[in-house]
C-alpha cells in the first residue's frame, strides 16, 4: 500500500488500432512503466489483422469491442504480475483512436456500475454491447451519409465552419446515421454512443463517461466555436441524438472517481481520479508537447500530420480539433491511411520482410531518387481521395514497376511529399522543427527522409507511444487544470525531445521542383479514374 509520503504516479492508457499501451510516469515526469498488448498476436481468438476486420467491399472496417475490453483485462494483468503499485496512482486518463464508436446495449450502464471484481471484464461485460463490431476510423463505407448531412448542414464548408471538417465517411456522426439506416433494431437497442475514448474512460469510471471536446471535434456533429452539440447536424444524423451521446466536457475535465472494481481487483487508491479521455492524435499533441508553430508528423497505422494553427480557418481539405490541452485553442489535422501498412506491404514485396534491408535501401539510394516518384495507395486515401498504385519516371510519364531499392524510394519520399504539400495548404510554413511520433519513428532512415523532405531538423521523443505519454500528463495537469495551472507549467521538466536527423545540404536543392512535380501527379492521379 502507497502511504501519503510516496511520490504520485499517473496512468496513460492508449487504445489504438492494432494495440492497447499504458505508460506510468511518476511526479517527476519519467516514465516508470510501460505495457502493451497487441491484439492480433496475442488475442488470435478475434481473429482481427492490423486490429481490424475487413469486409466484402473493402469498404466496411469494424474491430470487436469485446476485443478491446479483453485487451485491458489482459493489460492490467500484466502489469499486476510485473508487480505495479496501483495503489501509488493519483489520476489516469488514456486515449483512442480516433472516430470509431461503440455501441451500449439497454441496461448496460446498470451492469457498469455493479462490476464483479472476482470477474474479468471480458466476461462481465459479454451482453453490454448492441454492436458487437464497431466501425473504425478505416471506414470508408458512409459516402451516402456524407452527402445527405452536407445537404442538411447547407454544403460541405458550411458543415466545416461549423464542425471544423467537411463531411467524412470514417467520422462518426456519419457512421452513426448509416448504422441507423442499415440496422435499426440495433440502434433502438442502444442506450449510449461512445467513442472509443470515451469507451475506455467508462470502463475505468463503471458509468457513461463524457466525450471530451477534442476526440467529440472528429464527428462532424459539434460545433467547435460554441463546444456544445450543433442541433443542425445531431436533427440530420438522428432523433434524440443529443441523449444518445451525452453532453461534451473539456477535455481537461476530472469525470470522478476510478470505480471500486479496479480498486478491489487490482488495488487502485478509492481517490484515483479519472481524467476525460481523447483521441489518439490530441494526446499525441500533448505528448509532444506541441508548441504553436510546430509541426508533428506521426507515423502510425495512419500517418498524421498536426499543426497548432495561429486562426481558426477551418478548409474543405483537413480538419480542426478543439485542442486538448489549452481549453480556447484550437489544432488543425491530416489523416493519411496508406501509412504503416503500406510500408509494411512494400518492406515484405522489397526486402524481405527486413526493417533493416528497408532501411539499408533508403541509404543506398540519392535524394530525389533519380526523377522516380510514387504515389502509393493500397486503400482508397482520405488525403487525397485517390486510389491505387501510380509510378512515374524523371520525364513524368507512368511505368509499371520500379526495381526494388528504387521502389523503397518512392514510397517513403511520395509519403513524405504528400505529408508536406497537404500541410502547406492547411498553413504550415514555418521550418523551425518536425516532431516525429509513431512506431515508424525508431527508424533512422525513414526519419532522414522526413528531415530532407521537409527541410527542417527531426526530433523524436524516447518513448514507445507519444499518445500513452500525453494521456500520462494530461492525467497529470487534469487534477491541477481547475486551480488555473497551465498545460505547460505541469510539463515543464518533461525531458525535451532529441534530434535525430537534420536535412542533407542538397535536400533543399533537390525537393523544391520534386514538390512542385509531386503536386502536378498527385492532381494527374486524382483526375484518373480509380484503377
Ligand atoms: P498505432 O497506430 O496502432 O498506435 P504504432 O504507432 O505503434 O501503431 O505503429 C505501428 C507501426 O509501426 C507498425 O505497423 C509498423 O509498420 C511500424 N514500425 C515499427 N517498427 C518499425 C521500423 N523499425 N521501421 C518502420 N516502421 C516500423
Ligand atoms: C485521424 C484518424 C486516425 C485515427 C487512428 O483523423 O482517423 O489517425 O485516429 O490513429
Amino acid at each position: 500500500m502507497a502511504d501519503l509520503e510516496d511520490p504520485p504516479v499517473f496512468l496513460g492508457f492508449d487504445f489504438s488500432s492494432q494495440q492497447v499501451k499504458v505508460a506510468a510516469i511518476d511526479g517527476r515526469l519519467d516514465v516508470l512503466h510501460q505495457s502493451i498488448v497487441h491484439f492480433d498476436s496475442e488475442l488470435p481468438e478475434f481473429r482481427t489483422q492490423g486490429g481490424v476486420h475487413l469486409h466484402g467491399d473493402g469498404l466496411r472496417v469494424t474491430s470487436p469491442v469485446l476485443m478491446w475490453v479483453k485487451a485491458l483485462d489482459l493489460l492490467l494483468d500484466k502489469m499486476k504480475t510485473s508487480e505495479f503499485d496501483f495503489s501509488r496512482v493519483r489520476a489516469l486518463s488514456g486515449s483512442g483512436q480516433q472516430h470509431g464508436s461503440v455501441y451500449w446495449r439497454r441496461r448496460a450502464s446498470e451492469t457498469l456500475s455493479q462490476l464483479d471484481p472476482d470477474q474479468s471484464l471480458h466476461q462481465l461485460l459479454q451482453d453490454s454491447f448492441s454492436v458487437s463490431d464497431s466501425p473504425v476510423w478505416m471506414d470508408s463505407s458512409s459516402s451516402q451519409q456524407c452527402q445527405d448531412l452536407e445537404a442538411a448542414a447547407g454544403g460541405a464548408q458550411r458543415l466545416a465552419d461549423i464542425t471544423g471538417s467537411r463531411a467524412y465517411e470514417r467520422f462518426t456522426g456519419n457512421q452513426i446515421a448509416k448504422l441507423r439506416q442499415t440496422r435499426p433494431e440495433d440502434f433502438q437497442d442502444t442506450e449510449r454512443i461512445s467513442l472509443v475514448s470515451s469507451f475506455a474512460a467508462s470502463l475505468f469510471l463503471g458509468d457513461y463517461a463524457a466525450i471530451d471536446y477534442s476526440d467529440g471535434s472528429g464527428m462532424n456533429l459539434l460545433d467547435i466555436s460554441s463546444r456544445t452539440w450543433s442541433e443542425i447536424c445531431l436533427d440530420a444524423v438522428a432523433p434524440h441524438l443529443g441523449r444518445l451521446l451525452g453532453a461534451p466536457l473539456p477535455s481537461t475535465s476530472v469525470l470522478g472517481p476510478v470505480s471500486s472494481y479496479f480498486v478491489r481487483r487490482y488495488g487502485f487508491s478509492a481517490g484515483c481520479s479519472v481524467v476525460a479521455f481523447t483521441g489518439d492524435n490530441p494526446a499525441s499533441l500533448a505528448g509532444m508537447r506541441l508548441q504553436p508553430g510546430d509541426v508533428s508528423v506521426s507515423l502510425g497505422t495512419s500517418d498524421t500530420v498536426f499543426l497548432w494553427p495561429q486562426q481558426l480557418r477551418p478548409a474543405l481539405e483537413g480538419h480542426i480539433f478543439c485542442n486538448p490541452v489549452e481549453r480556447e485553442e484550437y489544432m488543425a489535422l491530416l489523416c493519411f491511411k496508406n501509412g504503416s501498412l503500406t510500408r509494411e506491404r512494400i518492406r515484405n514485396q522489397c526486402a524481405g520482410g527486413s526493417w533493416e534491408v528497408f532501411s539499408a535501401a533508403l541509404r543506398d539510394t540519392p535524394l530525389g531518387n533519380n526523377g522516380n516518384i510514387g504515389l502509393y495507395f493500397d486503400t482508397m486515401e482520405i488525403t487525397p481521395a485517390a486510389v491505387g498504385l501510380h509510378r512515374f519516371d524523371s520525364d513524368d510519364t507512368e511505368v509499371s514497376s520500379f526495381s526494388a531499392r528504387v521502389e523503397v524510394r518512392a514510397l517513403v519520399e511520395g509519403q513524405f511529399m504528400s505529408r508536406r504539400v497537404h500541410a502547406e495548404r492547411l498553413g504550415y510554413s514555418m521550418r523551425t522543427r518536425v516532431l516525429a511520433t509513431g512506431g515508424a519513428s525508431s527508424n533512422k532512415e525513414i526519419l532522414q527522409v522526413l528531415s530532407d523532405v521537409f527541410n527542417a531538423p527531426v526530433f523524436t521523443i524516447d518513448v514507445s507511444s507519444s499518445a500513452c505519454l500525453g494521456s500520462a500528463y494530461r492525467a497529470a495537469h487534469g487534477l491541477v487544470s481547475e486551480s488555473g495551472v497551465s498545460f505547460f507549467d505541469v510539463v515543464k521538466n518533461a525531458p525535451e525531445p532529441q534530434l535525430v536527423a537534420t536535412p542533407h545540404p542538397a535536400a533543399q536543392e533537390v525537393y523544391p521542383p520534386m514538390l512542385r512535380r509531386y503536386t502536378r501527379l498527385e492532381e494527374r492521379v486524382l483526375q484518373q479514374r480509380p484503377t
